[in-house]
């Protein structure tokens, strides 16, 4: 076993690669905590075009103390599983290590799998390197020793002690070195992924945050963060132009956010923040526009009060309103996304839903609009409520996708339909099919799509529905 190096790995989102993808944050984030220890790290990255297993095996023949293997719920999980079964046989001595939020949030689940050893549980940079140290036999004689972390020996699985998250300050920059080489594969048109904090004070009940995060913001200083985004644009083969934040709630602090957005303005950097309804006012939309945010994103997710509320979400149809009202004086980049079918969720609901997003699309210049139907992920209200429920269908680690049979609606095919409408309306690029008649196809849906928004026609969506049966068989 080589005493030093840690192998570390993304599977893929989706059954086909990506041409681009998001920055491998926490591989980037627990490579620096790694190296400041001597030990050294290597990246695979499987989201990317050029992956091939001959590469992983390559990696894998010089004999990692581990392989770390990072997921989000969905088929990332599913990927995962069959890359650590492809590490168990290729060297069945090689310890496995599962880490991201879907493990944090179900670690039984995943270590339900005979090839994964560990699941990192939360943060990963101090878990990752005591793992390293333990792997390596330098310190620690038992994992019991190793904080928030859950392990398999033999048929058991046990639990070591949990630790509170540690602040975000006085940490080493995120190693964006290590991917410097290979950062065409992470810009997308100019812009690259910066996170800034950690956690949420809010409590949507469809999101992670409040079982993950303890409704606890954490937040790096302004400082740190200018410090990185100087390193990143000055150190790239490729020219960055945009910054685009990908905290859960970047604007927790208001002061530091500005702070941060008035000193990336200063780099001649433009920027995209996500930013919640009720924090909207047209003095901040001017100011951070004035220091280039041009790209926003709006988690509106309903226009009724009644399932607002039943979500927790904590905004009024009134904040909608008004961010959409300033948001018509804009031409700019924006993205509105929704969900539909969430539990409590009636016609008459989804009408008012569906009404607002008409005028989004119909006043908003710049504007796409992400309607998705409700899916319940691991550590939120309903995955607590109907858990067992949501396993007798099928929705484990190896398989999560199938909660989507969602047993509670029941107009299911009408909802999907709505979504595809959406997805044509914005031409995503993944619905776009190749070869002539295709392409007619998706060209005819497209204008269906923006003649059915503009009249609020949503009634009987044949065509969608068609559509819909050849999307689902396509990705199967
Ligand atoms: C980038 C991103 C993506 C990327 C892909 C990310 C990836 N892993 O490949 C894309 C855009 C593809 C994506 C897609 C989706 N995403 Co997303 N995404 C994010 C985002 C914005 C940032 C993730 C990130 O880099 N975080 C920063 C790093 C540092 O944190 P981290 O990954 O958690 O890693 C830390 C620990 O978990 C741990 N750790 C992680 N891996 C490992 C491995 C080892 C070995 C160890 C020891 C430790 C360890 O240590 C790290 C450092 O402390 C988060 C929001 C957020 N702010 O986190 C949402 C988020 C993860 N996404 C989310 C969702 C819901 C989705 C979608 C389902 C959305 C949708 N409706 O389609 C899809 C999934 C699609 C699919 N087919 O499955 C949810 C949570 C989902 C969940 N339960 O896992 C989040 C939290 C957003 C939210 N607030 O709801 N996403
Ligand atoms: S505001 Fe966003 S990040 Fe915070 S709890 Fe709600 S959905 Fe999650």
């Amino acid at each position: 076993m080589n005493d030093n190096r840690i192998l570390f790995i993304y599977p893929k989102i989706k059954n086909k690669p990506d041409l681009k993808t998001y920055a491998p944050m926490a591989f980037m984030y627990i490579a620096a905590y790694l190296e400041n220890n001597n030990y050294i790290t290597e990246l695979v990255d499987t989201r990317i075009a050029d992956f091939d297993y001959k590469i992983l095996k390559e990696k894998l023949s010089k004999n990692p103390l581990y392989a770390g293997i990072t997921a989000i719920s969905g088929f990332q999980v599913k990927d995962g599983m069959a890359i650590a079964e492809f590490i168990k046989r290729f060297d069945c001595n090689i310890p496995v290590v599962w880490g991201g939020l879907h493990g944090s949030l179900i670690p039984e689940d995943i270590l339900a799998n005979c090839c994964v050893d560990v699941v990192a549980i939360g943060e990963g940079e101090k878990i990752a390197v005591d793992l390293a140290d333990y792997f390596s036999g330098k310190l620690r004689n038992s994992l019991d020793e190793i904080t928030n972390i859950a392990y398999r020996k033999g048929e058991k699985i046990f639990f070591t002690k949990k630790k509170d998250f540690a602040t975000l300050t006085q940490r080493p920059m995120p190693a964006w070195h290590l991917i410097k080489d290979n950062i065409d594969n992470y810009v997308i048109d100019g812009s690259i992924d910066i996170l800034t904090s950690r956690g949420c004070p809010h409590k949507c009940r469809f999101c992670y945050n409040e079982s993950y995060h303890k409704r606890k913001w954490r937040g790096r200083t302004t400082e740190d963060v200018l410090k990185e985004v100087d390193w990143v644009a000055s150190n790239m083969k490729i020219l960055i132009k945009k910054i685009n934040f990908i905290d859960d709630n970047f604007f927790t602090n208001r002061k530091r956010a500005l702070n941060i957005c008035r000193g990336v303005s200063k780099k001649r950097l433009t920027m995209h923040v996500d930013i919640r309804c009720d924090y909207v006012s047209k003095s901040l939309l001017e100011e951070i526009y004035s220091y280039g945010v041009n790209d926003f994103y709006f988690g509106i997710e309903s226009g009724s009060q009644k399932v607002l509320d039943l979500m927790h979400k904590g905004i009024s149809v009134q904040n909608i309103k008004n961010t959409i009202d300033i948001m018509k004086q804009y031409v700019i980049k924006s993205v509105f996304s929704f969900i539909i079918g969430y539990p409590g969720e009636e016609l008459v609901d989804l009408l008012k839903t569906l009404s607002i997003a008409r005028d989004i699309y119909r006043n908003i210049r710049g504007a796409s609009i992400l309607m998705n139907i409700f899916t319940i992920y691991p550590g939120t209200y309903f995955y607590n409520q109907f858990k067992k429920r949501l396993k007798s269908y099928g929705a484990d680690s190896y398989n999560w996708e199938t909660a989507r049979n969602k047993f509670w609606i029941n107009n299911k095919a009408h909802l999907e339909s709505i979504c595809t409408l959406f997805r044509f309306l914005n031409f995503s690029p993944d619905i776009i099919y190749s070869g002539k008649l295709k392409k007619a196809i998706s060209n005819a849906l497209h204008v269906i799509s923006k003649f059915r928004v503009r009249h609020g026609f949503f009634n009987f969506l044949v065509e969608f529905r068609i559509a819909n049966y050849f999307i689902q068989r396509r990705s199967q």
